[in-house]
């Protein structure tokens, strides 16, 4: 049973490379991880994949947390944020894909719930307890349930803080000092959207005729010897992962290429969470492996990677260490 495997490898501390054994979790469907590096710990919010699969849709009630000093050894810091922190909503499914930063010692918990927009949490710890500051979501812009979700936030060097998200386009808003409101001078009522340039996808739309292009979904924003990395799930379904490149936050953002691709036993979505830990570099992603194929029960998994000389990622195959 998994419950038992994870206790079992977190005692021993199961490490072949020097990284833990994947998928990290072993004791919950955890999926979309968002890795935080904060004073010598990796914090990777996950969401979580409930065991009962209600209509054979994603079942998503909360969202968890776990953290390592050295990527092999894991904390399971349990439910740090669930639907039920929001007060004046009434969604009780559709807990998807979190992230977290910290800025001036609170940590920002941004999550989208699909079908209600983007909600911000706040805590004075990364493992919580969260609460909800504003009462309300902080973006829903589309009419859309698939559009406002996966949010990816990053501050940049001068303190601008921005936070991306979209399916299946990207937008960004340029949030204020507080990271629980956003300037509202620019775009739309202070929505951007990001021209992504992907190459188009080449092969007959998905079944729903919305995936024309290789972006898909699932953002995630950092900054690396001066240039912006966007890195998402693309290509419609099943996803791989793709990303794009740029000299600014704003772009223009320029597509260079999958770096992992669909596997049988990958799900049939992917989601990417990349960071530089203790001299290394780690891409965090999932798959169902430990449910036994079922895309809607994901594991996350995590690679550790080199950066090619010319900063460009590799080719990332995903590995059972
Ligand atoms: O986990 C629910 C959704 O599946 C996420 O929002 C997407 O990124 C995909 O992983």
């Amino acid at each position: 049973n998994i419950r038992k495997l994870l206790i079992i490898s977190l005692t021993l501390g199961i490490s072949i490379s020097g990284i833990s054994q994947n998928p990290i979790v072993q004791t919950y469907f955890t999926a979309d991880p968002a890795p935080l590096v904060h004073d010598g710990t990796v914090y990777v919010y996950t969401s979580h994949d409930e065991d009962t699969t209600v209509n054979n849709f994603f079942t998503m009630y909360d969202w968890r947390c776990y953290s390592s000093d050295d990527m092999v050894n894991w904390t399971d810091h349990g439910t740090v944020a669930s639907l039920k922190d929001f007060g004046w909503m009434d969604k009780t499914n559709g807990a998807w894909a979190p992230q977290a930063i910290e800025r001036n010692g609170k940590f920002y918990l941004y999550v989208p719930i699909h079908g209600e927009g983007i909600s911000v949490l706040v805590s004075d710890s990364p493992t919580g307890p969260f609460h909800d500051p504003l009462g309300h979501r902080l973006i829903l812009d589309s009419e859309d349930v698939w559009t406002d979700i996966d949010p990816t936030v990053f501050i940049d060097d001068d303190g601008q803080a921005y936070l991306y998200w979209g399916n299946p386009s990207v937008y960004y808003v340029k949030l204020n000092e507080d990271m629980i409101s956003y300037d509202r001078s620019i775009g739309k009522k202070g929505i951007v959207p990001v021209e992504m340039n992907t190459e188009s996808f080449g092969e007959s739309p998905s079944k729903d005729g919305r995936h024309h292009s290789n972006y898909t979904e699932g953002p995630w924003i950092y900054k690396r010897n001066d240039l912006y990395y966007l890195i998402y799930a693309a290509g419609g379904i099943p996803e791989y992962i793709a990303y794009s490149t740029a000299p600014t936050d704003e772009g223009p953002w320029t597509y260079q290429g999958y770096i992992m691709e669909r596997a049988p036993h990958l799900a049939f979505t992917n989601h990417p969470g990349i960071i530089d830990f203790k001299g290394n570099s780690y891409f965090f992603y999932h798959d169902q492996d430990l449910s036994g194929g079922e895309g809607f029960k994901r594991s996350v998994s995590v690679e550790q990677f080199e950066y090619n000389e010319d900063g460009s990622i590799p080719m990332l195959t995903p590995t059972k260490e």
